[in-house]
């Protein structure tokens, strides 16, 4: 069994901080449990267009507010607590923040993170070997 705090990730390796979001990494690949976990921080008025072109990912939101636009209908759904969201066809889309709220997501992604993932100029991250 693995236990994992937020607080043993917080400032490690597993932590990574970009313009828009912060991710911390509590499951990666390591495990070895086909999934990874993170607790993802969407900074305050962020606006992030993403395409997991190689993952699925799954997004549960337990604070804040804001909206996800589906880019291939134009269609936009708010986010909030309760909300989830599930890229299950590697659907290009826009994720925006609240203005004055940051938002914060449990997110999953098969096949796992490694744990230093950053997006690419499309919106993915790289396959892991
Ligand atoms: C919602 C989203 O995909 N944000 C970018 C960070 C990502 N969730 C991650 O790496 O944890």
């Amino acid at each position: 069994m693995l236990i994992r705090h937020l607080d043993q990730v917080v400032g490690s390796a597993h932590e990574v901080q970009t313009e828009g979001w912060i991710s911390r990494r509590l499951i990666t690949r390591e495990a070895g449990v086909g999934y990874s976990v993170n607790d993802t921080t969407i900074k305050p008025g962020a606006v992030l267009e993403m395409e997991y072109k190689h993952h699925f990912e799954s997004c549960y939101c337990i604070e804040g507010e804001g909206e996800l636009t589906e880019l291939a209908t134009g269609i936009t759904h708010p986010i909030r607590p309760g909300v989830l969201y599930a890229l299950n066809q590697h659907d290009r889309h826009v994720l925006r923040a609240n203005k004055g709220t940051h938002m914060r997501l449990v997110c999953v992604f098969n096949p796992p993170l490694t744990g230093r993932e950053v997006h690419d100029e499309s919106g993915a991250y790289a396959l892991a070997d």
